[in-house]
């Protein structure tokens, strides 16, 4: 085994025993390691790193078997995300039917400083679901400005995305610290929890508390309390109930990136589970239920057929028309809103709509 394997080897083992690896430029370089996925070792200093789920692809299969023999059918939306999903998912956010984006970026564009000034310093950021980190950028650059300097702490899934976002990151803002936490939001919550030497504003944008039911983002909600002392905020992107037209659209754009998006969860199955899904038999359907408040996403079997996903030893038969759930967006009203702040121990402390009164940005306080 050369000496750059051995290296990959002893890294990928360190990082499934969650040890934090700081900067030492003897290990700057790109390693491949045996299951040929690549790691890059931080190469900057100011930037470390900690993966807690290194392996949780292996879960794919097993949800992915659970939820298709399960009835109704679905799928964990979670597993959207893959590169590719990733990469759909930036283009949704430039199509013009999805104003989620737009808007959230206008309210922080507007808002940054005053958020900023809330803080004492120092002070340390943390965000949930970072992603490219592109919206969070209006928020550092702000508390960059108002604190001299900023500890940033993003938690994301994508160990790739958080090493790519933070190397720019990093190269960007001098006074800028990045400890990245690659795993799920419950794990990751206990690490920011820990952060209790400076005050802190922890950040979960894009309205993706959507994605929960309503109690189940109120325990979430309840988690990220839990990582919070009483001067430390939350402040939080959800999107608002409007008319259906609006909504629909938004899930179901008419260049058909949704679409896509959606279709690339059987792409991915097929990919990495040897699955045998033909994407020309399933339609993406985006349907808003009024009285839940939540669009409705779904792959529409469009006849009767039946699938086998040859990793997980699996054949599933589908009705013409039955659908596999794959996600849903829960929009909330301002009364909804702060009924889910309560229920997680907190108070809306400031809220702030956009110009079209689409989607809210809210901080909320520990009661
Ligand atoms: C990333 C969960 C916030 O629900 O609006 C967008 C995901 N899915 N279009 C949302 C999504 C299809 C998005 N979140």
């Amino acid at each position: 085994m050369g000496a750059t394997a051995a290296a990959g080897s002893r890294l990928h083992r360190e990082s499934r025993r969650c040890i934090l690896r700081p900067f030492d430029p003897k290990r700057a370089q790109t390693v491949s390691h045996p299951q040929n996925e690549v790691s890059v070792v931080p190469a900057k200093p100011r930037f470390s790193l900690i993966e807690l789920e290194p392996e949780r692809n292996a879960s794919f299969g097993k949800e992915v078997e659970r939820g298709l023999t399960d009835s109704p059918k679905s799928i964990p939306c979670r597993f959207l995300y893959d590169e590719r999903g990733s990469q759909l998912f930036e283009r949704i956010c430039e199509t013009p039917e999805y104003y989620v984006t737009r808007a959230e970026h206008e309210i922080l564009a507007n808002r940054s400083e005053e958020i900023a000034q809330v803080f004492p310093s120092p002070i340390t950021l943390a965000e949930l679901g970072s992603g490219s980190s592109s919206k969070t950028r209006l928020l550092i650059e702000a508390l960059l400005r108002r604190h001299g300097g900023l500890r940033y702490l993003p938690v994301d899934i994508s160990r790739t995305m958080l090493e790519a976002s933070s190397m720019d990151l990093i190269d960007r803002y001098d006074a800028l610290e990045i400890r990245a936490i690659a795993s799920e939001y419950r794990a990751g919550l206990r690490h920011v929890g820990a952060e209790t030497d400076r005050s802190k504003l922890i950040v979960w944008l894009g309205s993706n508390v959507g994605n929960y039911g309503r109690e189940e983002a109120a325990r979430l909600l309840g988690n990220i309390r839990s990582a919070m002392a009483s001067a430390d905020r939350l402040l939080i992107g959800i999107d608002l109930r409007k008319d259906r037209a609006t909504l629909e659209s938004a899930y179901d754009d008419a260049q058909g990136i949704t679409a896509e998006f959606s279709a690339n969860l059987l792409s991915r199955i097929n990919r990495d589970l040897g699955g045998h899904f033909d994407l020309t038999r399933f339609r993406h359907r985006a349907v808003y239920h009024e009285g839940e408040g939540h669009v409705e996403i779904g792959l529409v079997s469009l006849q009767r057929q039946r699938v086998a996903i040859d990793a997980i030893d699996l054949e599933i038969d589908l009705a013409d028309g039955e659908a596999i759930h794959i996600e849903n967006a829960f929009k909330y009203s301002p009364a909804e809103i702060e009924h889910l702040a309560a229920l997680a121990g907190m108070e809306v402390e400031r809220s702030w709509l956009d110009s079209r009164r689409r989607f809210s940005l809210n901080l909320f306080a520990p009661m």
